[in-house]
């Protein structure tokens, strides 16, 4: 067996596919989903499953100051700066089983493969699990890979609140706490030589076109914007239409005539409105608050930018008696793959004679913040039906194994053999 395939074939599928199910229980959903909110106990407990699987490889584990978790194999030069492999371990409310979580198993799964046919690397290889990639609890997303790649934000980050007042700083606590006393802390940010992250697709396109890898060639650009209007509460039996600044009224203007200024007949454009919060939320209450949530996505940034900066004008052209308040609350433009990492993840399925294509992203990933700082690229596999941020996301064990075969020898790759030239 040629010693380059040695990794890939020592990828276990069997336990791959167990720790999916073990991990899975962490937050486990009655209807067979994960809500594993970011810097919850879950997300805690998730992380010291997580650590304790390292600990038995012999990975040394450490935190930096925004919850990034890193567990570390060893490479033979220790001042080498390491390959990194990895996503996150936290989850939408109605999340699934594999969406973060299989980028951060086909990881560790990656690492032990190649450790068990003794490969030692001339760097050291690092696997991450990334703060708050979901953007869901607190804002923004992608939180913990951006504060890495820009470690200027962290006071800012660790200042976001959730909708129940609590900041980043003090649920950071939870998983401190959770963590095993080995966890040692570390700092943000750091010469990196090489990133790479496997995740599902969470699309259709693999499975439609039978293809077991996603040459991932980049990420398309997103923005979130937060509208808040603001009217006044009054009694629903008493207080006639001509004297009521009715929040919900309004805001239900201003998404149908968002709806209608992101209408795009070749559905290239995703516009989603998903948080509602009402206030005060009572029947017989005219609501004197609405907060909600916009979430734009294209793969152009001039699209993107254009259809984002007319958000406010709209707003204001439907606020009637009530005022409203638009918040740009993060925008990432779209990336480009290319070079070494995407160059090596393809040579690589193509000599373990894995079924690819190339792919463009339409989920957002930590990926998108770690191109700022080093070659960076991504695989994808699929997912049954392209469902994902939805409980019934499923894979197959499979193409979760495939995945993990293509990340290990990529690793062995990018971080060099033990006595290779230094640089
Ligand atoms: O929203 C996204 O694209 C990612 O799944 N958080
Ligand atoms: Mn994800
Ligand atoms: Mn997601």
């Amino acid at each position: 067996m040629p010693p380059e395939t040695r990794p890939a074939v020592a990828v276990d599928q069997a336990r791959l596919w167990e720790r999916h199910l073990e991990m899975a229980r962490i937050g486990g959903t009655p209807r067979g989903g994960v809500n594993r909110q970011a810097l919850t106990p879950e997300d805690a407990q998730a992380r010291a499953l997580l650590a304790r699987w390292g600990a038995a490889l012999g990975l040394d584990a450490s935190l930096d100051p925004i919850g990034n978790l890193f567990l570390r194999r060893p490479g033979q030069d220790a001042s080498a700066p390491p390959v990194l492999t990895g996503s996150h371990l936290d989850t939408q409310p109605s999340g699934g089983r594999f969406d973060g979580t299989y980028g951060v198993l086909a990881g560790l799964e990656a690492i032990e493969a190649i450790g068990r046919v003794g490969i030692e690397t001339r760097r050291p290889l690092e696997l991450v699990v990334w703060t708050n990639e979901e953007g869901c609890r607190f804002a923004p997303g992608c939180m913990g890979s951006r504060a890495f790649a820009e470690p200027g934000l962290l006071d800012r980050l660790l200042a976001a609140r959730d909708l129940d007042g609590i900041r980043v700083a003090e649920a950071l606590h939870e998983v401190r706490t959770a963590l095993p006393s080995t966890v040692a802390p570390c700092g943000l940010g750091g010469p990196v030589a090489a990133y790479v992250e496997a995740h599902i697709e969470q699309g259709p396109e693999l499975e439609a076109a039978g293809r077991v890898i996603g040459l991932v060639t980049g990420i398309q650009g997103r923005r979130r914007i937060l509208i808040e209007v603001h009217g006044e509460d009054g009694h629903a039996g008493t207080l006639p239409r001509r004297r009521r600044k009715d929040a919900l009224s309004a805001a239900v203007a201003m998404i149908q005539a968002l709806e209608v200024l992101m209408h795009d007949p070749g559905d290239t454009v995703r516009f989603t409105v998903g948080r509602v919060v009402v206030s005060p939320n009572a029947p017989s209450v005219v609501p004197g608050h609405v907060l909600f949530t916009i979430d734009l996505r294209h793969p152009e940034g001039g699209t993107l930018m254009r259809l984002g900066d007319a958000v406010e004008t709209v707003c204001r052209r439907h606020v009637g008696p009530c005022t409203v308040s638009v918040t740009d609350v993060s925008l990432t433009m779209p990336i480009r793959f290319e070079g070494l990492v995407p160059d090596t993840v393809r040579t690589v399925s193509e000599s373990l004679g894995l079924p690819s294509m190339p792919i463009a992203s339409g989920a957002g990933h930590d990926a998108e913040n770690l191109h700022r700082v080093c070659p960076t690229g991504m695989l994808f596999v699929p997912c049954e039906g392209g469902i994902s941020h939805n409980e019934a996301e499923s894979a197959k064990p499979e193409d979760l194994a495939a995945g993990a075969q293509v990340l290990a020898r990529v690793l062995v790759e990018l971080a060099g053999p033990a006595g290779g030239r230094r640089g």
